[in-house]
């Protein structure tokens, strides 16, 4: 039966997604990786190319009907090609994560060993966790932020580097908060004779937009999501040298996954689209004022900031200085009651568990994204502050909600 007869529609579900719409423009929505994506990517999500298979690469697919999807999948390569200067890339990652075990596929052999950042101290769970497959099939050994400066110790790097002779070097962080120098990894990792990999999840969308140097020109590979700064679909995308180019699509396919989300592909070429205008250079610079703004000001109200600072879109706030009974994982619940979403964050040698944590982290790329300005960083970090203090007192907490709410009534992510 063809659908325009449909009767019954899935109100459960759409109600669902309509509670969903209001959670997300009537709170503040703080977490680092995430954002509003347009609703032309939405629309290229939502499109009739989730129907399509398409095992395989442009011109050599394993079903016919591919001529559409062919040239959707090209224009995406193009224009990612394009912001970064790529040689090479594969846009069919379904996620980072994804994305990055593939890359590992393509160069790495079962058990040779690789640097990358701690998990603990701003790594990801793709970059050697013990939890994660990636340290269960490779030998990782982790650098991390040194204990004063809580900055990535480039001489800490080497020295392990030298120790160890890894096959290949992972920069690239998910809570860090300063910018990465990738022509000082490259440096070690010639020095050694490693692969170097620059994850650039988090800040894509800053390198696009000219607020972070790019890895590109020195990195083998550079791994990223497409939905974090950059504000596209939730995916991954894969660039590389030249030379590790039929390596990658092959891990990609048929190493890692099957048929590739095109409907996801065509809401990425949307978003290399937008980024490719000149707006968003505007949007990746006001993201960072606004994270140096929200920073300072959660200073001034007794937060201490992990590295004391920002240089990008995020921030991780040690809060034991501003209340040492106040865990991460409160913070957060209590915040989520006032319409303040953001997530508990691990600092540096954190003594509580990843579970309860004793920091938050903040980022800004969803409230640039609704046309937040340096002055509403401020009232953030007031509103913050506020439900943190007045966290065992309901009447306060929901005030603080109402104010949140005003506040995101003035700059709506959707018209
Ligand atoms: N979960 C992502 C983040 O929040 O940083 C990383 O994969």
């Amino acid at each position: 039966m063809p659908f325009p007869s449909d009767t019954t529609p899935d109100t459960v579900l759409f109600d669902l997604i309509d509670q969903e719409v209001q959670r997300q423009v009537t709170g503040l929505q703080l977490i680092a990786s995430e954002n509003f994506t347009s609703p032309s990517v939405m629309r290229a999500v939502g499109s009739v190319l989730t129907n399509k298979y398409a095992e395989g690469y442009p011109g050599k697919r394993y079903y016919g009907g591919n001529l559409v999807v062919d040239e959707i999948e090209s224009l995406a390569i193009e224009r990612v090609k394009r912001i970064f200067g790529a040689d090479h890339a594969n846009v069919q990652p379904h996620s980072g994560a994804n994305a990055n075990m593939c890359a590992y596929q393509a160069i790495l052999q079962q058990g040779d060993t690789v640097l990358g950042l701690s998990l603990d101290h701003g790594g990801h769970l793709t970059h050697g966790s013990p939890v994660n497959a990636s340290g269960k099939l490779y030998h990782f050994v982790a650098y991390k932020v040194a204990p004063g400066d809580e900055r990535i110790d480039m001489d800490q790097v080497r020295d392990l580097a030298l120790q160890h002779r890894p096959k290949l070097i992972v920069a690239g962080t998910t809570s860090y908060t300063r910018r990465l120098d990738p022509a000082a990894f490259k440096s070690i990792a010639d020095e050694v004779g490693a692969l170097f990999m620059f994850d650039a999840a988090h800040i894509a969308g800053l390198i696009a937009g000219g607020q972070h140097p790019n890895p590109v020109p020195y990195a083998d590979i550079v791994t990223f999501t497409t939905h974090k700064t950059l504000r596209g679909p939730r995916g991954g995308c894969i660039l590389s040298k030249a030379e590790y180019a039929a390596a990658i699509d092959k891990a990609v396919f048929p190493g890692w996954q099957g048929g590739p989300l095109e409907h996801v592909i065509a809401g990425k070429a949307v978003a290399f689209h937008e980024a490719l205008q000149p707006s968003f250079q505007t949007y990746a610079a006001q993201i960072v004022k606004n994270a140096s703004a929200l920073a300072e000001a959660l200073v001034q109200q007794g937060f201490r900031l992990v590295s004391g600072g920002t240089d990008i879109h995020m921030m991780v706030v040690d809060l034991r200085p501003f209340d040492a009974d106040l865990t991460g994982k409160d913070a957060q619940a209590v915040l989520d009651l006032g319409g303040i979403t953001l997530n508990k964050n691990s600092i540096p040698d954190d003594p509580r568990s990843p579970f309860v944590t004793s920091g938050v982290r903040i980022g800004t790329p969803s409230v640039t994204t609704q046309g937040m300005k340096e002055p509403q960083m401020v009232q953030i970090a007031e509103l913050i502050a506020r439900v943190l203090r007045h966290r065992g007192d309901p009447a306060a907490v929901a005030q603080a909600k109402a104010d949140v709410a005003a506040l995101c009534a003035q700059f709506p992510a959707y018209s």
